[in-house]
């Protein structure tokens, strides 16, 4: 049976939603307009007036908000409300430029915990599980999210924040959690260290886990799944919208419920700046439509993915986004091809390889180079020279098979890439330093 947190929102028929927004959006650009003057000023260059938008279907007539906006405003210039309103702020991870810093109201973070709760309910929590939370706690989103989520549906919580794996592995057994949220690739290394500490897949107590914050591949799900013994449940958000809980998946697993009663999304062509119809990949736009102290309105994410609206068996009648493939971003061009580090991890996992690898783009005599640095796993380790480069020669073939591109593979031995506590590193490019 199918549980909901807020089943009245969570299974509202489409109509209804569409009412309930159309109400929030007249109120919210007024509440904008207003209050935060650095959108005021970008409307009366558009021309448009708050009395423009009578519902969402004139959402389109509004300026975006991108990242340089926020920049640019940075630190107050988008705050909704006065100062002494705000209860928290929580800020970006990006290590370049300035950070972006969110403002939060007591309503804010309770409705960002609303949804954070529902993606926990979706992932089976009740009040009777122990919710191992292992995101980072303090500005980035991920650890307060989902732990107020956790508190909200009454699950026994562990803050544990990210780091010192053998003290979570301690606590998830002693405490017997049963839901784990982190990064998928630190929950990845959980698996692995777990593994090498003599444990099974069934040895833990774990049934579930809410993994996202970074782009992970189907192949990675399924190596998670295995090796944690649990149903891997992916989770959607960003700081300038509230954190973690935009979106979530539910048993299904077939693409993240957005929080329509909350924010309202398009899909828009990157270079035009177009709204594509429902189906059509392109940059996903957020428009926040009930938060108070920082209430973003089309507010472009860099992300690319794909909205459906197609029924849902879990009986949520909220729109689906796509696992987001990659952001327009990260994207890399190498030599004139578009090419996606989820496509590579892709082919590694198929090929049998581990999640640990690192790809380092350059530039040498104005030709674009791809290296692939892969770990190999101790059964997969050999000190026989042949051995390896024939391995490395399959790998390079099925890689140019998916990218049209041949990289150089370089097959390294256990235990030598990093592992990452947080969102992974994936992708070192360094033509950015040269250029
Ligand atoms: O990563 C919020 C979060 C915390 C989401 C914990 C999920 C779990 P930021 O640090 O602002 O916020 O980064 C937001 O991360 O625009 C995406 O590019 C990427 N991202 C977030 N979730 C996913 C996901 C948090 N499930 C940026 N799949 C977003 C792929 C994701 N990418």
């Amino acid at each position: 049976m199918e549980r909901y947190y807020q089943p009245e929102i969570e299974t509202l028929p489409y109509e209804k939603i569409r009412e309930m927004q159309n109400e929030k959006i007249v109120k919210q650009v007024k509440h904008v307009y207003e209050n935060v003057a650095y959108y005021r000023n970008l409307m009366d260059e558009k021309g448009v007036k708050p009395e423009d938008i009578k519902s969402v279907d004139d959402i389109k007539k509004l300026p975006f908000l991108s990242k340089a906006d926020l920049r640019e405003a940075y630190p107050y210039g988008l705050l909704g409300t006065d100062l002494k309103n705000c209860v928290r702020i929580q800020s970006t991870s990006g290590t370049t430029g300035k950070r972006v810093v969110a403002f939060y109201t007591q309503h804010d973070i309770d409705l960002w915990e609303d949804c954070c709760a529902r993606a926990i309910v979706a992932a089976g929590g009740t009040n009777e599980d122990v919710c191992h939370v292992c995101y980072g706690y303090g500005l980035f989103t991920g650890g307060p999210g989902l732990n107020g989520g956790s508190h909200k549906v009454g699950c026994l919580t562990l803050p544990m924040s990210s780091g010192n794996t053998d003290r979570q592995i301690q606590f998830m057994m002693d405490l017997g959690s049963t839901i784990l949220c982190c990064t998928p690739s630190y929950a990845a290394y959980i698996g692995e260290t777990l593994a090498e500490k003599g444990y099974k897949p069934e040895d833990n107590k774990l049934k579930a886990g809410i993994f996202g914050a970074e782009p992970w591949t189907e192949e990675m799900r399924r190596q998670i799944e295995k090796s944690l013994g649990i149903k891997a449940y992916d989770i959607y958000g960003l700081t300038e919208t509230s954190g973690p809980g935009v979106a979530f998946e539910c048993s299904e697993q077939r693409g993240m419920h957005i929080n329509e009663d909350h924010f309202y999304a398009e899909i828009i062509d990157p270079e035009t700046g177009e709204v594509l119809p429902e189906g059509e990949k392109g940059e996903l736009v957020f428009t926040s439509l009930d938060k108070e102290a920082f209430p973003l309105l089309r507010y472009r994410t860099r992300d690319i993915c794909v909205l459906t609206r197609e029924k849902c068996s879990c009986g949520r009648t909220h729109v689906r986004m796509s696992k987001p493939m990659g952001r327009s971003d990260d994207m890399l061009i190498i030599r004139g091809v578009n090419v996606f580090p989820s496509q590579i991890e892709t082919v590694l996992l198929n090929e049998g390889y581990t999640p640990n690898y690192q790809i380092v783009v350059d530039r040498e005599n104005n030709s674009d180079t791809l290296d692939i640095y892969v770990e190999l796993s101790a059964d997969q380790f050999s000190d026989k020279m042949a051995e390896t480069q024939k391995r490395e020669k399959v790998l390079t073939d099925a890689m140019r098979a998916m990218l049209g591109i041949g990289p150089k593979i370089h097959l390294v031995a256990p235990k030598t890439i990093v592992r990452s506590e947080g969102k992974a590193v994936r992708v070192i490019d360094k033509r950015k330093l040269h250029d």
